[in-house]
């Protein structure tokens, strides 16, 4: 999964971005406002993958992996061909973490009082703006396709014409592309667009430490005020949450206790974007290695061995499942067999969030 972190210049995004990935990219950036673009990957913590790596004891233990992509501040509702450049990376990522200020700090200047969801409002028009451009200069291309087509094939230029002039009269009224109801075959005639309203959103309010305590209501005032399709909220507390990633592992179980901080925002955040953007995790254990795999819910069992190897799909005969938390209490696999729990399922089987999998092939 790669997600894009974006928002309104000095609103955190290099701080958040350090916070979720341990980095240390430069923050505040004096003299004009961050031009660079960071990458970072991390793994994905999943408390069943260190209960499995206990109990399985592998050579190899594999997490899933999320690549963080810290992009400018400005520009890319602009025409200017220099941004292009970056707003085709932007493009790419499977979903996008607006960070919002909603943190105090004097010392960071911006023109008027906080202001979050009007922040998250300009930031929105941005990406309608981007949109407008593809789905206007689209449509300019089919009209003069139009021309040179023989009447007995126009229908399909045709109806291309209508839907991409109903997604501008959509974008003109500032509603986003993920709003928009289209069908299975529209969705992926579309796809190769990579339009960014179309993209799921996950706000991430940028806290000050005294914001804390009514952090929840934060969210969903900001969530009220920003209500669409495929969008969700978190919040952090990024400068902290920065340097407490910063940190050692034993430093940082003292600091987080002196703070009162729990858990970190990064799982959340992880979490939330896998609900967005409809991935879950099927497990495979056993001595050599337990790994986590990412798959789009509603996948089926061969195309899920697929991600494990081609090989695995066009051979699949059947899949040997049992729920995590079945085979955790269990204690083993043998057990969780004389329990009846460990399932043989075959080509239509739809993998569940936490399976963990065998899978049977032909060579
Ligand atoms: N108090 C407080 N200050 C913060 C927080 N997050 C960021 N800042 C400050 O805000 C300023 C901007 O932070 P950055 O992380 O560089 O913001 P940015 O969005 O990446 O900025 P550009 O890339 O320049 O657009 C820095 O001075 C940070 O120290 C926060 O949670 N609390
Ligand atoms: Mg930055």
């Amino acid at each position: 999964m790669r997600l894009g972190i974006i928002g309104l210049p000095q609103s955190g995004k290099t701080t958040v971005f350090n916070a979720l990935t341990g980095g240390a990219a430069p923050v505040a950036s004096s003299g004009g406002y961050g031009q660079d673009t960071h990458v970072a990957i991390v793994k994905v913590p999943d408390a069943r993958v260190d209960r499995l790596t206990e109990l399985f004891n592998p050579r190899k233990t594999t997490y899933a992996e999320v690549q963080y992509t810290d992009f400018p501040g400005v520009g890319f509702g602009s025409r200017d061909k220099s941004e292009a450049a970056w707003v085709g990376a932007l493009r790419t990522v499977d979903a996008l973490v607006l960070v919002v200020r909603a943190f105090a700090n004097a010392a960071v200047p911006r023109e008027g009082p906080v202001d979050p969801a009007g922040d998250v409002e300009k930031v929105h028009l941005d990406l309608i703006v981007s949109d407008l451009g593809i789905v206007e200069r689209r449509q300019q291309r089919l009209e003069q396709d139009l021309k040179r087509t023989k009447q007995a094939e126009r229908v399909p230029v045709e109806a291309e014409i209508e839907l991409f002039k109903h997604f501008q009269e959509q974008l003109e009224a500032g509603i986003p592309l993920r709003d928009v109801e289209i069908s299975e075959e529209q969705e992926r005639a579309i796809r190769g667009f990579q339009f960014l309203s179309l993209k799921p959103v996950l706000l991430v309010l940028n806290l000050d430490e005294g914001q804390l305590p009514d952090a929840e209501e934060r969210e969903q005032t900001l969530l009220a005020a920003y209500s669409h399709k495929r969008t969700a909220v978190a919040s952090l507390t990024g400068q902290i949450e920065m340097e407490i990633a910063q940190l050692g592992d034993e430093d940082r179980a003292v600091f987080m206790e002196d703070l009162g901080i729990k858990e970190l925002a990064a799982g959340k955040i992880i979490q939330r974007s896998y609900d967005l953007t409809g991935l879950i995790s099927f497990l495979t254990a056993g001595e050599d290695e337990v790994r986590a795999w990412p798959i789009v819910r509603g996948t089926k069992a061969p195309q899920a061995a697929g991600t494990i190897h081609s090989d695995l799909e066009k051979g699949f005969i059947r899949a040997e499942t049992v729920a995590y938390q079945d085979l955790i209490a269990a204690g083993s696999l043998s057990e969780a067999r004389k329990r009846g729990q460990l399932r043989q399922e075959g080509k239509t089987y739809t993998i569940a969030d936490g399976d963990v999998v065998n899978i049977l092939f032909s060579k």
